[in-house]
């Protein structure tokens, strides 16, 4: 198969001078850098329209043969989102008190976190962010994708930057199992829940744990 087989489009993208391009890389990391997680949410209500644009941004993502494996469940529903809530709270439980290693819950200390899950009625919004492990065709045939936690993880980064963007903060939360959320919100067998992102404001005494982040030195590796 030859690219002249399949529809080609030209690319021109915007040329920027070094000057620009280095002003802009500062500028941009200095905005990423302000991101957050947060855990204190305000229950104060965010247009729909917002929460559209941040997802079909996250869809802007690479993804393996460009088979976009994602659906993004958007939840405001304040029955579901409680129903969620409680089955969060179950697994964290019994996550916190035996699941997880020493290790793992000393590494946690600093955050703060426990099994209480109120971030999830507290927000306006959650996103269940779910990986697709293949299609299924209109005979209920299989249909590969491919790299698929690679292409949700891409997706879900990018989901946290529109989110950034749009001046509002998330928490990319992990409960574990995540079986529930596949029954909880009826998804078909060939998707698998991968995050579940509260979405809002923070409250207006919103704390975040005081960190640093690695430095140059020890994240790059030079081959010069
Ligand atoms: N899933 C648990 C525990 C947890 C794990 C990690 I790694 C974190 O960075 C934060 C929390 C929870 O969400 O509380």
């Amino acid at each position: 198969m030859t690219k002249k087989e399949h529809p080609y489009i030209e690319f021109s993208p915007e040329k920027l001078s070094e000057e620009q391009m280095l002003a802009n890389s500062k500028e941009f990391y200095a905005w990423a850098d302000k991101r957050r997680s947060v855990r204190d949410f305000s229950p104060k209500e965010v247009p729909l329209e917002i929460m559209e644009n941040i997802i079909l941004t996250a869809s802007t993502a690479p993804s393996g043969a460009h088979k976009q494996p994602w659906t993004f469940c958007l939840i405001s529903n304040a029955t579901l989102k409680a129903k969620l809530r409680e089955l969060a709270e179950e697994e964290e439980k019994k996550s916190y008190s035996g699941r997880m290693s020493d290790e793992w819950i000393e590494d946690l200390e600093p955050l703060g976190t426990n099994w209480e899950k109120e971030f999830i009625d507290i927000a306006p919004w959650i996103i269940v962010v779910m990986k697709r492990a293949y299609e299924l065709g209109e005979e209920g045939n299989k249909m590969n994708n491919y790299y698929v936690s690679e292409s949700v993880g891409i997706a879900s980064g990018f989901l946290l930057m529109a989110i950034h963007n749009a001046g509002l903060v998330a928490l990319t939360h992990t409960p574990s199992p995540m079986n529930f959320i596949s029954k909880a919100l009826e998804r078909p067998e060939n998707e698998r829940p991968y995050l579940l992102i509260p979405v809002g404001y923070p409250a207006e005494n919103a704390m975040v744990p005081d960190l640093t982040r690695k430095s140059k030195s020890e994240i790059i590796e030079y081959y010069p």
